[in-house]
């Protein structure tokens, strides 16, 4: 590495830092509203994990598809239904009203889910 080539490294970094706090601060101030937040369902190896989870009315359940292979999450009495989730994608449902709501992968019908809404 050449004397040059390191200062402008040495330069960057607290340039790069300084914006990701900057970014870090602006999304807290976005998400100020009061929710009952945000809970995770995890998709890997053909499995909804966890498999019952349980959230307070005003939750969004987000899915993430961590599995090498395309999945979805649709409930099985319509309430909502994904679209075809490749790897790292995303879904996100709120739920309003309290109930239990099973769900399944329309590829692999297998696969089952349920979120219970309290
Ligand atoms: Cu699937």
């Amino acid at each position: 590495m050449t004397k040059k080539s390191m200062s402008l490294a040495s330069l960057a970094l607290p340039v790069v830092m300084a914006m990701m706090l900057l970014a870090a601060t602006s999304s807290v101030t976005a998400n100020a509203e009061p929710s009952a937040g945000t809970a995770a369902v995890k998709i890997d190896n053909f499995v909804f994990g966890p498999q019952t989870l349980t959230v307070l009315v005003g939750t969004t359940v987000v899915w993430t598809n961590s599995d090498d292979i395309p999945h979805t999450s649709v409930s099985t009495e319509g309430v909502f239904k994904s679209k075809v989730l490749d790897t790292d994608e995303k879904f996100s449902y709120t739920f309003t009203k309290a109930g239990t709501y099973p769900y399944y992968c329309t590829i692999h019908p297998k696969m089952t889910g349920k979120i219970v809404v309290q």
